[in-house]
């Protein structure tokens, strides 16, 4: 019957002229039969759920092994889906759905007047999914030459015939980048990764944005990135980050100082003490994450590490175990496991016998239980972590698995990202480690505690820029801010001004080094993250107070505390059936409705104390930060991070 009902429904659709410019965002008709439009909404539940199982096998196949039939078979499923959803759009927006008496098919109604991509003419779709798919390609399936020294009283690298070129970026070069400290082979890999994916993908980036405008446009935004915005939904998202950041700079601006001292000390004037940081100096290709750094730079290192890489080794973990302790922490807290086809159908390693996308992803195949993971897991702790965020995709999916597909994503895309983020928090505390048996021991000693907060801030503060910056970058090349012949430099103006890294080679408008980083072909997009490393602190308060924890935030560990586990799948079960504001409401029992870096500066406290004590003798900053901007230096500004302080402590 209902199935009839959206048959005829779609017949009525395509009837009209759908490809025209609706010329404003969410749509609306003037059918006001609210009945007649939850039934189509039950009807489109159910053959969309459908669909979007067939989608999501052909992506997995593609992601899994990158053949032309895999892409073939995939793209022929993403249009035959994206023909549907025109059709879907076309009847959805003639009911008069802003008049709708309830809230929930109100804002069904919302996202399913938003058409996106599939509003192309079907040439310019195809365009632009082929583009897409040849992007992830060209990303996976670049491999680079190994470095070779070079033989003494010469400066050129003599590269024997018989040295094959095939390093991957997983786990190849994130390994070099991770381990080696020889200045030439961190160059040459960097140097080789940037320009071997950077510049093939250059021209397609640019015909990608130019459709992918075209597309917002067509459905009422002024360009993809006011597009993405629109997922957040509130007045001024821009203001709100740039509040967040100006609170969280300073931290940033006292981790970047005590590096560079020790990275000066260990490499010489290659890292001058007030300039930027050689962006491949950092251990990470993007500079994005510095907890490679932390045995070089440790504070006190003659207390424990609180790397558990080598236990992790020694004890003999491989992923499937390592998810195993992830899924387990969950289990803890009351909260669900993953079913057993996770175990058997996910990709938890990288095979040798075909081309995969190797950046790890969580997949929902829209049919209620099939969830999994694609991960080429290596055995370290930083990929353990990377586990963690991984699995808390999958309980999120598991936790709105009764909500209509609508709104089965997270409160916002940043609630998505932090889940397993805030599970990791708990697991990577000293005392947790040790009572898994990672960590020999677990001292109460404040010089211990500097070196796990140090650690800690390695990967959560020095991050912080990174996913600010990215998508500054991609809103101004979809607006036209940047134009197509200005990428590069602009990159590394905002790579400069908020990092504070530099390029260890020159760079030129052939280069395309935002490309270098998965998400820009991916067409993924990355405040997300920056947002859920505001988020997953806040969350992390939340929970330990629900716990009983008391006692220094960086210490809390919820581990078994049903409470917290209550709290949480409570959220998580929303989706993104309310507006996320209302979503932190519930979360904080009333307390507040917005983002709050308050919990960050709490936890990092003793570190940032510490930190200013080293550097006093420093000038915090550097050349270059302030240039060809103007800082918003309001008093709001500069006293946000000790008005939020004091409140994080009164609250
Ligand atoms: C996060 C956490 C720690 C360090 C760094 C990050 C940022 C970021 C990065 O630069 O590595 N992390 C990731 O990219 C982890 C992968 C993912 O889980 O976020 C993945 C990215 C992705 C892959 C393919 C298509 C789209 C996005 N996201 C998901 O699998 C995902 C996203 C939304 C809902 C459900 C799953
Ligand atoms: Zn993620």
């Amino acid at each position: 019957m209902r199935f009839f009902m959206l048959a005829m429904a779609l017949c009525y659709a395509s009837a009209r002229n759908i490809t025209s410019n609706p010329n404003t965002r969410y749509i609306q008709g003037n059918n006001t039969d609210e009945k007649e439009a939850i039934s189509f909404l039950l009807a489109y539940d159910r053959e969309a759920s459908a669909m979007c199982n067939n989608v999501m096998n052909t992506q997995w196949d593609f992601n899994t092994n990158i053949t032309e039939a895999t892409k073939q078979r995939m793209l022929e499923t993403q249009l035959e889906y994206a023909k549907f959803q025109k059709d879907v759009w076309a009847t959805a927006t003639t009911f008069k759905w802003k008049t709708f008496r309830d809230p929930t098919i109100r804002r069904q109604f919302k996202v399913l007047s938003v058409l996106g991509r599939a509003a192309l003419p079907e040439e310019k779709l195809k365009e632009i999914q082929q583009l897409l798919a040849d992007m992830r390609d060209i990303y996976s399936r670049n491999r680079v030459c190994p470095y070779v020294k070079p033989p003494k009283n010469t400066s050129l690298p003599i590269r024997p015939e018989s040295i094959k070129c095939n390093l991957a970026l997983d786990p190849d070069l994130t390994r070099i980048m991770a381990k080696s400290k020889d200045t030439n082979e961190l160059t040459y890999m960097w140097q080789q990764w940037h320009e071997e994916t950077g510049r093939p993908l250059r021209s397609k980036f640019i015909r990608y944005v130019e459709l992918s405008n075209e597309a917002a446009r067509l459905n009422g935004f002024k360009d993809t990135g006011d597009q993405w915005r629109a997922s957040y939904d509130i007045e001024d998202f821009n203001s709100e980050l740039e509040e967040l950041w100006m609170g969280l700079r300073p931290l940033y601006q006292q981790l970047h100082a005590y590096v560079r001292r020790r990275l000066h000390f260990q490499y010489g004037k290659a890292v001058p003490l007030d300039g930027p940081i050689p962006a491949h100096l950092l251990g990470n290709m993007w500079a994005q994450s510095w907890s490679n750094l932390y045995e070089a730079t440790v504070p006190f290192p003659n207390k424990n590490s609180m790397d558990v890489t080598l236990s992790l080794k020694r004890q003999g973990y491989d992923p499937v175990r390592m998810f195993q302790l992830a899924d387990q922490f969950f289990v803890s807290l009351g909260m669900k496991s993953v079913p057993d086809s996770f175990w058997t159908d996910s990709m938890l390693e990288k095979p040798l016998d075909r081309e995969v996308v190797c950046h790890a992803s969580a997949w929902d195949f829209c049919n209620g239980r099939d969830f999994r993971i694609k991960q080429c897991t290596e055995i370290t702790m930083e990929d353990l972590t990377t586990a963690h965020h991984e699995l808390g995709h999958i309980q999120y999916y598991m936790q709105y698995v009764n909500q209509p597909l609508a709104f089965r994503e997270g409160a916002n895309p940043g609630f998505h990202e932090a889940i397993g983020d805030v599970i990791a928090l708990s697991v990577s505390t000293p005392k947790h480690m040790q009572q898994i048996g990672l960590l020999d021991s677990a001292t109460d000693d404040p010089e211990v505690d500097i070196n796990y907060l140090y650690s800690m801030a390695l990967d959560k503060i020095a991050f912080l820029p990174f996913g600010f910056l990215l998508d500054q970058w991609r809103w101004k090349v979809f607006s036209g801010e940047i134009p197509f012949d200005q990428m590069n430099k602009a990159w590394w103006d905002l790579r400069l001004r908020y990092q504070g890294v530099a390029p260890p080679v020159n760079r030129s408008e052939h280069d395309f080094d935002a490309g270098a980083k998965y998400h820009v072909p991916a067409n993924t997009p990355y405040i997300r993250y920056f947002v859920s490393f505001v988020l997953q602190f806040q969350l992390h308060k939340v929970l330990c107070e629900a716990s009983g924890h008391v006692g220094p935030l960086h210490k809390c560990d919820i581990y078994q505390s049903r409470e917290a586990g209550k709290l949480l799948a409570e959220l998580l079960k929303l989706g993104s059936s309310k507006p996320w504001p209302d979503a932190i409401r519930i979360l904080t029992r009333g307390r507040t409705s917005r983002m709050d870096p308050g919990a960050i500066l709490e936890y990092f406290e003793p570190l940032i104390e510490w930190l200013k004590k080293q550097n006093v003798e420093e000038k915090a900053g550097w050349r270059g930060m302030n240039s060809g901007i103007l800082i918003k230096t309001t008093w709001i500004a500069v006293l946000l991070p000790s008005i939020t302080l004091v409140f994080a402590r009164l609250w």
